[in-house]
C-alpha cells in the first residue's frame, strides 16, 4: 500500500486547484492541503474537498454492462469490447465511416483527448467527432483566434490580476464556479484596483464588485459597443497603440459610433451614467483587463460579443501589455487542453487545422498514415447530436452527459434513443449511459496519471494516487482494445506518458506547442505554460504571458472585429413574455453525474429551482417554494420558486445540473452561433406559471 501523500489536481473545473491525496488506513484516500500550488494555495471548494467520495465503489460502475432483452446487465470486458467493435465495424461496412460518431469531453486528460481524436480519424476513419467544449468556451476561442491568431484562456497567470488597475468580469460567477480564484479579485480591490461585474443577476460575485451592471440577457454585445462609443467620444482611444499594434480600427470605430449610449441604454437596460462610470473606471488606470465567461459566450452571437469586448481592449491599448489583456475563464478541468489536441471537429493536435495541408502532412507522419486517409472537418456538437439516428447510426461517447447538458435536451434524448448503437465510457451510470447498448466502467483522476491544461494555459500533471477497484479499466485501454479489434495493432498505447511523448511530437511547431514539456518537468515544476517549443540548449521556458511583443497573427497585429448589435435568436412575445437564462450553483458540477452522488453536496444543493424577482412572482401569485412551470417552445420544466430582488424582473434563472422534470435544458434554444456553433444556453423566451 502507498503511504506518502501524492500531489495532484482536482478532477473538476479549469482552475485545477492543487491538492494532495493521502491514503486512509481503511482504504480510499483523503484530500489534504497543498499550499505550494500558487493558484489556490491550498484552498478548495466543497466539490474539490469531497471529490474522493466519487472514487467509492458504492456510487460508481465496476463492471461493463451490455443491453440484453432491453436491460443493461453485467458482462465481461471481452464480451463488451467485442460487442462494441463488431457493431462499429458492421455499421461502418453498411453505411460508411461517417455513420460512426464520436463525442468527447473537456474533462478528459490531454492524453485521452489526443487518443480519442486519433482513434476517430485513424481507426474509424470518421469525420464525425466533436465534444462538449463546443458548449463551453468555443465562442471565446473563435473570437480569440480571429483577433489574436491564438486562443489560450488567459494570456497571463491569475497572479497578475491583483496588480492591474481594473477588471471587467463579463458573465462570470466565479465566486460560485471557481471559489478559490475570488482571492485574486479581493486582492485587486485591496490594492486599490476596481472590479466591474456584468451579470443580469446580483450574484455572489457581483456583490464583491465596485460597479455591477445588470444588462438584459443577450445584450452584452450592445453594451460593449456602447462603452467603446464613449471611449471614442471622450477621447480615450490609445491612438499610438491602435496604429502600431492593430488592424481594422476604422470599421470597428464606425460600428461603435452607431451605438449611441441612449440607444444602448434602451437595448440593455443599463443607464448612461453607469456606462460612463464603467468607462472611467476602466480607462483611468495604467492597466486593465476584461475577462469573459459563459454569460456573454453562450449566445447565438457569442463570437461577435466577445469580439466587441476585445475591441474595447484594443482601442484602449489593453492587450499584449503587462498587466493588461483580454482573457476567457475556461470551464472544465481540461477545457483548454481538450480543445487543442484533436477531439474538436475541425482540429488536429497542437491546435492545428484539419483543412490545412501542411498540418495534415505533419500529423499524418507522426501517426504513420497517408495524409489523404485523414477525413476532413466534421459537424459541431449540437449538429452531431441532432444527426444521431439519421445519417449517424452509432455513437461512442466519452466524458459527457448530453441527456442533461445539451440544449433542447428532450430532442437530443430522442435522437440518442434512435441510434442503432450507443457505447458510453463513464465512471458512473449517467443519464446518457443509462440509454447505452454497452457501458464501460473507467478509471478516474486519482487512479491514473495524465496531464490537463488549466485556464491559465498551464500544463499540469495529475498523478495516480490510488489503485482502481477491480473491474474498471482506463479510457486509454479501452481505445487500445477497440483499435486492436478493428485491425489497428499499433499506435494506441495504454501508458499515459507514452501517449504524451507522441503528443509532444504531434504538437511540435503547432500553435499549442508542447514539445518542450515532459512528465519529469511537470513533476518538478508547478506546471509549464504553452507554447513551449523544445530547445536543444536545455529546458524551454514556456510562455506565462502572451503577445507582449506581437500577436500571433501573420503580421503580428491584433484584428478589430466589425460587429453590430443583433437580437437574441428568440425574443419574448405575448406567448412567451419572459427571458430564461441558465447557469450553475457552487455545490453541483455540470450535468451533476458526479456531484449528485455526494451526500454533502446534495445537502447544500438538493435540486433545481427557478430564480425570479418579487415583482414577477407577485404577478404570477407565486410565493417562495411554490412549484413553477417554465414553458418554452421546446418543452416544460417544473421547479420550486426562489424569489430574490437580485435578478432582473424580466428574467428568470435556472441551474442546469439536474435531469427529470426540473431539467433546464428541456427549455433551452439550440440556435447556434454562425462561427463557433455555440448554442444559445443563456437566453430563450419562456412563459412562467404556477404548476
Ligand atoms: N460549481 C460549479 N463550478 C463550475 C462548474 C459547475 O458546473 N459548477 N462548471 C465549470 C465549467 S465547465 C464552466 S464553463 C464554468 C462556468 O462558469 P461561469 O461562466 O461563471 O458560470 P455560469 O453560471 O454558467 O454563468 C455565469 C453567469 O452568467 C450570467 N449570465 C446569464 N446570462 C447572461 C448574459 O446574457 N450576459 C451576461 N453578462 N451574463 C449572463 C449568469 O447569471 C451567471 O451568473 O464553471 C466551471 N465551474
Ligand atoms: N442550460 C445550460 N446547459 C449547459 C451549460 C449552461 O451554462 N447552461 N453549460 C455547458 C457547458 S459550459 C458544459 S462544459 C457542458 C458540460 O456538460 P457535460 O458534457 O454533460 O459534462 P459533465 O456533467 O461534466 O459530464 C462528464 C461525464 O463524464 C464522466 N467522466 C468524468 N471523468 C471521466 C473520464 O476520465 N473518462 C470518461 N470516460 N468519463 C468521465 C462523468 O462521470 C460525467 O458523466 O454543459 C453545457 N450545458
Ligand atoms: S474551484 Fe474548481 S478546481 Fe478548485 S476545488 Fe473547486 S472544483 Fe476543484
Ligand atoms: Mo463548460
Amino acid at each position: 500500500m502507498r503511504t506518502a501523500s501524492t500531489p495532484t489536481h482536482c478532477p473538476y473545473c479549469a482552475l485545477q486547484c492543487g491538492m494532495a491525496l493521502s491514503p486512509l488506513p481503511t482504504g480510499g484516500v483523503e484530500v489534504v492541503e497543498r499550499p505550494d500550488f500558487p493558484v489556490n494555495r491550498g484552498a478548495l471548494c466543497g466539490k474539490g474537498r469531497t471529490a474522493p467520495a466519487v472514487l467509492s465503489s458504492a456510487v460508481r460502475l465496476t463492471s461493463p454492462l451490455v443491453r440484453s432483452g432491453g436491460e443493461l446487465v453485467p458482462a465481461t470486458w471481452e464480451e463488451a469490447l467485442d460487442r462494441i467493435a463488431s457493431e462499429l465495424g458492421r455499421i461502418r461496412d453498411e453505411h460508411g465511416p461517417d455513420a460512426l460518431g464520436v463525442f468527447g469531453g473537456g474533462g478528459l486528460t490531454n492524453e485521452k483527448a489526443y487518443t480519442l481524436g486519433k482513434f476517430a480519424r485513424v481507426v474509424l476513419g470518421t469525420s464525425q467527432i466533436d465534444y462538449n467544449g463546443r458548449f463551453c468556451m468555443s465562442s471565446a476561442a473563435a473570437a480569440g483566434v480571429r483577433a489574436f491568431g491564438l486562443d489560450r484562456g488567459l494570456p497571463f497567470p491569475l497572479e497578475d490580476v491583483p496588480r492591474t488597475g481594473c477588471v471587467i468580469l463579463v458573465g462570470s460567477n466565479l465566486a460560485e464556479t471557481m471559489p478559490p480564484s475570488l482571492r485574486f479579485f479581493s486582492e485587486l480591490r485591496d490594492n486599490g484596483g476596481t472590479l466591474i461585474v456584468i451579470d443580469p443577476r446580483r450574484t455572489r460575485t457581483a456583490e464583491q464588485a465596485d460597479l455591477h451592471l445588470a444588462p438584459r440577457p443577450g445584450t452584452d454585445l450592445a453594451l460593449a459597443l456602447g462603452l467603446l462609443h464613449l471611449v471614442v467620444a471622450e477621447g480615450r482611444v490609445d491612438e499610438e497603440y491602435v496604429r502600431e499594434r492593430t488592424a481594422g480600427w476604422e470599421e470597428a470605430r464606425a460600428a461603435a459610433m452607431a451605438h449611441w449610449p441612449e440607444y444602448v441604454e434602451r437595448i440593455t437596460g443599463v443607464s448612461v451614467p453607469h456606462l460612463r462610470e464603467a468607462v472611467r473606471l476602466f480607462c483611468e488606470p495604467e492597466a486593465a483587463m476584461v475577462l469573459t465567461a459563459r454569460g456573454p459566450e453562450q449566445q447565438s452571437k457569442g463570437t461577435d460579443t466577445v469580439g466587441a469586448w476585445i475591441n474595447l481592449c484594443l482601442a484602449t491599448g489593453r492587450a499584449g501589455r503587462p498587466l493588461s489583456g483580454y482573457g476567457c475563464l475556461t470551464g472544465q478541468g481540461n477545457g483548454q487542453g481538450g480543445r487543442e489536441h484533436g477531439q474538436k471537429a475541425d482540429q488536429l493536435p497542437g491546435y492545428r487545422k484539419l483543412d490545412d495541408p501542411a498540418a495534415r502532412a505533419h500529423v499524418a507522419e507522426v501517426w504513420g498514415v497517408d495524409p489523404d486517409s485523414l477525413p476532413g472537418p466534421g459537424r459541431s456538437a449540437y449538429e452531431l447530436l441532432d444527426a444521431l439516428g439519421t445519417d449517424i447510426r452509432a455513437l461512442l461517447l466519452m466524458g459527457s452527459n448530453p441527456v442533461v447538458s445539451a440544449p433542447h435536451a428532450a430532442h437530443v434524448e430522442d435522437r440518442i434513443r434512435s441510434l442503432d448503437f450507443l457505447a458510453v465510457c463513464d465512471v458512473v451510470l449517467s443519464e446518457t449511459a443509462a440509454l447505452a447498448d454497452v457501458v464501460l466502467p473507467v478509471t478516474q483522476w486519482a487512479e491514473e496519471t495524465g496531464t490537463t491544461t488549466s485556464l491559465e494555459g498551464r500544463v499540469l500533471l495529475r498523478r495516480r494516487a490510488i489503485d482502481a477497484p477491480d473491474g474498471v479499466r482506463s479510457d486509454l485501454e479501452v481505445l487500445h482494445e477497440l483499435a486492436t479489434r478493428l485491425g489497428v495493432e499499433k499506435g494506441f498505447p495504454v501508458e499515459p506518458e507514452e501517449v504524451f511523448e507522441e503528443l509532444r511530437r504531434a504538437s511540435a511547431g503547432g500553435i499549442a506547442d508542447y514539445s518542450g514539456i515532459t512528465y519529469r518537468r511537470l513533476a518538478e515544476e508547478n506546471g509549464v505554460f504553452w507554447p513551449c517549443p523544445a530547445r536543444d540548449d536545455g529546458p524551454a521556458p514556456g510562455t506565462p504571458r502572451l503577445f507582449l511583443d506581437r500577436f500571433a497573427t501573420p503580421d503580428g497585429r491584433a484584428r478589430f472585429a466589425p460587429v453590430a448589435h443583433r437580437p437574441n435568436a428568440e425574443e419574448p412575445d405575448d406567448d412567451y413574455p419572459v427571458l430564461l437564462t441558465t447557469g450553475r450553483v457552487v455545490a453541483q458540477y455540470q450535468s451533476g453525474a458526479q456531484t449528485r452522488r455526494v451526500e454533502e453536496l446534495n445537502a447544500a444543493a438538493p435540486g433545481p429551482f427557478v430564480e425570479l424577482h418579487p415583482r414577477l412572482a407577485a404577478r404570477l401569485g407565486a410565493a417562495e417554494g411554490d412549484r413553477l412551470a417554465v414553458v418554452s417552445r421546446r418543452g416544460r420544466a417544473v421547479a420550486p420558486a426562489r424569489i430574490t430582488t437580485g435578478i432582473r424582473p424580466d428574467t428568470v434563472f435556472m441551474p442546469f445540473h439536474w435531469p427529470g422534470e426540473g431539467r433546464a435544458n428541456t427549455l433551452t434554444n439550440p440556435a447556434l452561433d454562425p462561427i463557433s456553433r455555440m448554442p444559445e444556453f443563456k437566453s430563450c423566451a419562456v412563459r412562467v406559471e404556477l404548476a
